[in-house]
């Protein structure tokens, strides 16, 4: 019974060291290591090599991912049948979620780009913006993620609202869903943040044909997945005014190619991929908990519905 783990990204080491102390009874192994792929039964992944889960480890039971998205592993059209991918849903990728969903709301409300600009230009001139009771926030994703970022946008006050697939619940927030609601949650929205799963629903929506139905002048906040946007379509919103300003995370390919002219765009904020980066601490002790209800004959938490594809 070992539990295999990749990342390119990730420190095994620490994970190693944070999971041995959750699950002593586990023993673990790197991808990369010597060792019975037989005995393999759980795999703690991120962006493996496609094709490999299944190649290698013939009694795999669980496929927990590293990270809370987990549209590169069902897009591997390979995956071990009938195996349960279980998603990361810890306080790491919460908190710092949150942190840059407020961040750049704040930023977009208070026009903070216009202001930097003017004091590269030495310019002393004041810009009224409304206060944030007056700006309303519309969040696509209502998720783990969405709902804690939500509570934090409504501490500040603005006027939050939320889109989701089902009808959601959130005491203070507007909640839209589906098709019917999509016109209407995107009519009454200054600043759009997107924090959407990719999935065959969701994929290229960040388009025209949406930022076409926002207010003029609204605001972009993608730290979703890149292939929920139409990079042409954010640039040609960016330079027609539709769109004041787009902040993004996440790109179709990645790192985003330096000659992309998203890098140089004068209205884009861009991060790498860096909203928020799981806790091998935190995340241990999660995929410890869960481990141990496997060990205890139970589910494991945040199963991924593949029909749903989050
Ligand atoms: P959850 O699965 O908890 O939430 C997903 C939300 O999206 C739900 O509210 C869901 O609706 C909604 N949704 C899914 N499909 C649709 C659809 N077709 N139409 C409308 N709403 C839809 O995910 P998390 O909050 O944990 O994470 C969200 C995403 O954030 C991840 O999938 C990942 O891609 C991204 N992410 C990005 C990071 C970064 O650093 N940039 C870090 C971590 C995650 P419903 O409530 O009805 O189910
Ligand atoms: C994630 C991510 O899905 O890092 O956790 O994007």
């Amino acid at each position: 019974m070992t539990l295999i783990f990749y990342s390119a990204n990730d420190r095994w080491d620490d994970w190693a060291d944070h999971l041995r102390r959750e699950v002593p009874e586990i023993p673990l192994c790197h991808w990369n290591d010597d060792g019975d792929d037989t005995a393999v039964r759980f795999a703690l992944v991120w962006n493996p090599p496609p094709g490999e889960l299944r190649r290698r480890f013939p009694n795999l039971e669980y496929i927990f991912s590293l990270g809370a998205g987990v549209d590169a592993l069902l897009d591997d059209p390979d995956l071990p049948e009938g195996v349960p991918v279980v998603r990361m849903v810890e306080e790491a990728l919460v908190i710092g979620m949150t942190e840059y969903v407020a961040l750049h709301v704040l930023r977009l409300h208070r026009q903070q780009r216009e202001l930097e600009a003017q004091q590269r230009a030495g310019e002393w001139r004041q810009i009224a913006t409304p206060l944030a009771p007056d700006r309303r926030v519309g969040l696509m994703g209502l998720g783990v993620l969405g709902r804690d970022a939500a509570q934090a946008l409504m501490a500040l006050r603005f006027d939050v609202a939320s889109w989701t697939r089902t009808p959601r619940k959130v005491p203070g927030v507007t909640g839209f869903h589906g098709a019917e609601g999509f016109d209407a949650f995107l009519a009454r929205t200054d600043i759009l943040v997107t924090l959407l799963p990719l999935t065959d629903a969701t994929r290229g929506i960040l388009s025209q044909n949406v930022f076409a139905r926002l207010p003029r002048s609204a605001g972009l906040i993608n730290a979703g997945r890149g292939g929920l946007q139409v990079e042409e379509d954010i640039i040609a919103a960016l330079d027609s005014g539709q769109l004041s300003e787009a902040v993004l995370d996440v790109f179709s390919t990645e790192p985003l190619p330096t000659e992309n002219p998203i890098w140089a765009h004068p209205k884009v904020t861009l991060t790498p991929h860096n909203a928020a980066l799981t806790g091998s601490e935190t995340g241990a002790r999660e995929v410890g908990a869960n481990l141990r209800r496997v060990l205890a004959g139970e589910q494991p938490h945040n199963i991924v519905n593949p029909k749903a594809g989050y």
